[in-house]
């Protein structure tokens, strides 16, 4: 697990991201979709979106962006005890979505790219590396959860 510091930095940031969840959310899946343009096949609702305007105009993707991200902050400020919070997302990725975990990795580096742009100077050197760690520590729980479910990620 983070240590208290660590968890700090983690939240400290997370509560600046959180007042900009839609906008932060749809930057982080135009940029996911982008970058790794086979995770947006995983998405029958977006993958007849074509170009950056289509997903900008998307009011479900942007939807779909605030729920990842308000997960996600849910599951940061459960700190070390996420467990009740992952298991059903852990589930439902790993036997509806089937989300490779090498995707889950995809996403929460650009979630650290899009909050270091947005937030240079409250996102230094020992708060990226205190949230790389979280999401490690996420990462690591959804996968070890995934192979309960019965899928190797
Ligand atoms: Mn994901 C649905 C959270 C990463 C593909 N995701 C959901 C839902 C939540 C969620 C919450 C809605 C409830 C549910 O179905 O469990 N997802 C996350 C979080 C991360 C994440 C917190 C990482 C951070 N998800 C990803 C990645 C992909 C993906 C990466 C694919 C590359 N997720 C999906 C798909 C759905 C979904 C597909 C279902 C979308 C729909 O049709 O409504």
């Amino acid at each position: 697990g983070l240590s208290d510091d660590e968890w700090s930095h983690v939240l400290g940031i997370w509560a600046k991201v959180e007042p900009e969840l839609p906008v932060r959310g749809q930057e982080v899946m135009i940029r996911l979709f982008q970058v790794h343009p086979e995770t947006q096949e995983r998405f029958a609702k977006f993958k007849n979106l074509k170009t950056i305007d289509e997903m900008k105009s998307s009011e479900e993707l942007k939807k779909h962006g605030t729920t990842v991200l308000t997960a996600l902050g849910r599951i940061l400020k459960l700190k070390n005890n996420h467990e009740p919070e992952l298991k059903p997302l852990a589930e439902s990725h790993a036997t509806t979505h089937k989300i490779p975990v090498k995707y889950l990795e995809f996403i929460c580096e650009i979630i650290v790219k899009v909050i270091a742009e947005k937030h240079p100077s409250d996102f230094g050197a020992d708060s990226q590396a205190a949230m790389r760690k979280a999401l490690e520590l996420f990462r690591n729980d959804m996968a070890s959860k995934y192979k309960e479910f019965g899928f190797q990620g």
